[in-house]
């Protein structure tokens, strides 16, 4: 199927990296059982941190000064972006690994490719080390920011690749040959091998462990590599569910104070990242990609009924919808709603709301959110 494929001639071309990289921790054993991945694609730059080790939560990298510890985001267009999106995604398929462009929350492991300006440099990516085993879940790589999608996905992807435990291969269809050569490669299903440097020397690698459970010794299957490490991609038809927290059923707003949106996000499939639109009175308040919860203030300067609704997929495409009516009253008939709940041990119903021809248009959401949860 690939002899078709075959270039007639490779074009003239440039290592990806600029030198051997160092292993993480030696030559060890995969983690035990396969886990989900994720792989979040950064386009938005990074001022780094340095002497915190690797770390993407934190944006920590041993390669700091490298990149005189800030990354430029990308300069393409969105629809460069998408394309390249897309072409990871397309190469991750087999694999129980979500791809997003929006960072996770803290409490979620994910490897951080820096895709942008990298500043003058000598190599089209960079990865701290090779992750025998993928011994550390939060790995920091660096790509190049080039407007190609074969280009991007391939450096992106060989950069992951070498902090889940992949080394270089002679073969110039897996992502992990070390030239950058603009040929479609993909994580090949065959024992390819492993070579010593952009020469293509023969080695017998030094992931060895790893390796060998799949092939003899010098040979690397990073197709079945990966599926070890994070299982097949699991087909996922169950819509998220959505979860309006705030504002509360029966609890009134008060008209010009601020108050809080809060809506909670789950999923059948996890970690999970959901595209979400918010309406209000039928004008968008809010489109992006969330991760588990949204948080934001809520300030609505008029009293009157409000429809709040709240759209979001899943990472496979599942919709689902939710919606709230919020009464927004003035502050004196907040008061008396407190004092009725006191006298009544809380069982009073909400007061009547006011009536539903209220000026509708000067509503105001200020959106001070940040994506996911409350950044440490
Ligand atoms: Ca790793
Ligand atoms: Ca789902
Ligand atoms: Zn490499």
């Amino acid at each position: 199927m690939w002899a078709s494929m075959i270039p007639l001639m490779v074009l003239a071309t440039a290592p990806i990296e600029d030198a051997a990289l160092p292993l993480a921790s030696g030559d060890c054993l995969p983690r035990a059982a396969a886990s989900p991945g994720v792989l979040f694609v950064n386009f938005e730059g990074a001022v780094l941190k340095k002497n915190c080790g690797n770390d993407a939560r934190y944006n920590c990298s041993t390669l700091y000064d490298r990149f005189d510890g800030f990354v430029g985001p990308f300069k393409g267009t969105e629809d460069q972006r998408a394309a390249i999106i897309g072409s990871v995604k397309q190469d991750l398929k087999p694999f129980d690994v979500l791809v997003t462009t929006t960072r996770p929350p803290p409490d979620v492991d994910y490897v951080m490719v820096l895709y942008g300006e990298l500043g003058p440099q000598t190599f089209a990516g960079l990865a701290p080390y090779i992750d025998c085993g993928d011994r550390f879940l939060n790995d920091v790589a660096f790509a190049q920011g080039d407007e190609s999608p074969i280009t991007g996905a391939t450096v992106i992807l060989h950069e992951a690749g070498h902090t889940w435990g992949l080394e270089h291969v002679d073969s110039v269809f897996d992502l992990m040959f070390p030239v950058n050569d603009s040929v479609s490669a993909s994580f090949t299903d065959d024992c390819q091998n492993v070579v010593a440097d952009t020469e293509l020397t023969p080695a017998t690698g030094s992931c060895t462990l790893a390796h060998t459970a799949f092939c003899d010794l010098g040979g690397q299957r990073s197709h079945s590599e990966l599926l070890a490490r994070f299982g097949p991609s699991v087909p996922d038809t169950t819509a998220p569910l959505i979860f309006i927290e705030s504002p509360a059923t029966r609890a009134p707003v008060v008209a010009g104070t601020a108050g809080s949106l809060v809506i909670e996000l789950t999923d059948d499939r996890a970690p999970q990242v959901y595209d979400l639109t918010l309406r209000i009175n039928g004008d968008l308040a809010f489109q992006g990609a969330v991760w588990e919860r949204l948080e934001a203030p809520l300030l609505i300067p008029d009293p009157g009924t409000y429809l709040l609704e709240v759209e979001a997929t899943d990472a496979a495409g599942n919709p689902a919808t939710a919606s709230r009516s919020i009464h927004v009253v003035d502050a004196a008939s907040a008061e008396d709603f407190a004092l009725d709940r006191e006298s009544s041990g809380c069982h009073a119903a909400a007061p009547a709301p006011p009536g539903a021809g209220a000026l509708l248009s000067l509503w105001l959401l200020s959106f001070g959110w940040r994506p996911g949860r409350r950044r440490r």
